[in-house]
C-alpha cells in the first residue's frame, strides 16, 4: 500500500530511545509522575511476567495459545504462500511459550523459515534459544538481544540488500501493542510498513474489549504477582540509579475504564515520603495516595483493529479469535 510522503521523514522512535536515568529524571519530575511500562523487563521482570502468564486471571495467554493452535494450518498457508521462504521475525519474543506452538507446527509440515527472536532480556532470549536448540537442533534462529526501534532499523536495511525471495512474517503477539497510545500504534506500524515489501506480512495479538470486570481482574490478580510485578519496577530503580523506594510505602492499583479500552496501573504512595535517586541526585516527594502512573493495557474493538490497519498502510487480511472471542490475532498485508 501507498504511504503518504510526510511519513519518510525519521520519526521520535527511529533515533535513540531514551535511557532509563533520563526517562526516569523526566517522569518523576512531571505532575502526574509517570514511569513508562518498558522498564518493567529486567531479567527480574521478564521472570515475574512468565509467571503472570500462567494466572488463572490473565486468560490473554490462554486465549491467544487456542487462536494459534486452532489456526495454525491456516496460518501455514498464509506465510508459505506461493512456495516462498519466510522469516518469522518476533518482537519481543520472551519466553515464546505461544510461539512454539507454531514453530513446532511449521517444523513437522517441514516449512521453508528461519525464527528471527528479539528481545531486550538477554535472559528471557537465552532461555528462548536454549529451548529451541535443544527441542530442534537444526532450525534457524537468528535471536536479536536489542529493542524493537533498532530492529525495525535492520529490517529495513535487510528489506533493501536482500536479492532473494524470503517473505518477512512480523510477530506482535500477546497484546504488547496494547501498550501504546493510538498514536504511538500508528507511528509503529507505519515504520513497519515502511520497511516492508509488498506481501509481507505482520500477525498481531490483540486483546478485545469485554466484561470490564474480566479485564480488571487480569490485572489485579489474587495472588499478587501483578502488584510483584509493579512493584519491581522501583527495585530496578534502587539498583540501577541507586534509589532508596521503600517498596513496602507503595501499593499496587489498577482501573479499567471500558470507555475508552484502557486498563491502567499505577504505584500509590501509602505515606508521606522523600525518595533519592543518588544516580540523578535527585529527591522526589510523595503526597500519601500520590500515583506514579506505570502501564495502559489498552483493550481494542474490531474497528479499532480495522482504523490501526488503514492508518499505517496495511489490508487486514485475516481475523482470528477464541471461542470467546476475548482476544483476536489479525494478520496485516502489505
Ligand atoms: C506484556 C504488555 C501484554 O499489558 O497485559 C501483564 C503486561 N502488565 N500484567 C499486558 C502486563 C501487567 C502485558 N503485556
Amino acid at each position: 500500500s501507498q504511504l503518504h510522503p510526510v511519513l519518510d521523514a525519521p520519526t521520535a522512535h527511529e533515533t535513540e530511545a531514551p535511557d532509563l536515568a533520563d526517562a526516569v529524571w523526566r517522569g518523576l519530575t512531571q505532575s502526574p509522575k509517570q514511569l513508562s511500562s518498558r522498564f518493567f523487563y529486567d531479567d527480574e521482570g521478564s521472570r515475574l511476567f512468565s509467571e503472570i502468564m500462567h494466572l488463572p486471571e490473565y486468560y490473554l495467554t490462554r486465549c491467544e495459545y487456542e487462536i494459534l493452535d486452532t489456526y495454525k494450518t491456516d496460518l501455514l498457508t498464509l506465510f508459505s504462500a506461493d512456495n516462498r521462504p519466510f522469516d518469522l521475525v518476533e518482537l519481543g519474543a520472551g519466553d515464546g511459550l505461544k510461539t512454539k506452538l507454531l514453530l513446532n507446527h511449521f517444523w513437522n509440515e517441514q516449512a521453508n523459515f528461519t525464527y528471527t527472536p528479539v528481545d531486550i532480556s538477554k535472559a528471557a532470549l537465552d532461555g528462548l534459544v536454549a529451548d529451541i536448540t535443544q527441542q530442534w537442533p537444526t532450525m534457524a534462529v537468528n535471536p536479536q538481544h536489542d529493542d524493537y526501534f533498532n530492529t525495525l532499523k535492520r529490517l529495513g536495511d535487510r528489506a533493501n540488500t536482500d536479492g532473494n525471495n524470503t517473505r518477512l512474517v512480523v510477530l506482535f503477539l500477546g497484546s504488547n501493542i496494547g501498550n501504546f497510545s493510538p498514536t504511538e500504534a500508528v507511528d509503529f506500524y507505519r515504520q513497519i510498513a515502511r520497511h516492508l515489501n509488498p506481501g509481507d506480512l505482520v500477525l498481531t495479538g490483540f486483546d478485545l474489549q469485554k466484561h470490564p470486570a474480566i479485564i480488571h481482574a487480569a490485572y489485579n490478580d489474587s495472588q499478587g504477582l501483578t502488584r510483584a510485578f509493579n512493584l519491581n519496577l522501583l527495585r530496578r530503580l534502587n539498583r540501577e540509579l541507586g534509589a532508596d523506594f521503600d517498596l513496602a510505602a507503595f501499593d499496587h492499583y489498577e482501573t479499567y475504564n471500558p470507555e475508552n479500552g484502557e486498563a491502567r496501573s499505577y504505584l500509590v504512595s501509602e505515606k508521606e515520603q522523600l525518595v533519592k535517586l543518588a544516580a540523578l541526585n535527585l529527591s522526589v516527594q510523595f503526597s500519601p495516595g500520590e500515583v506514579i502512573h506505570t502501564e495502559v493495557s489498552r483493550k481494542f474493538s474490531r474497528a479499532g483493529v480495522e482504523h490501526l490497519a488503514q492508518q499505517s498502510g496495511f489490508a487486514l487480511t485475516n481475523w482470528f479469535t477464541d471461542g470467546k472471542a476475548y482476544f483476536a490475532d489479525v494478520v496485516y498485508q502489505k
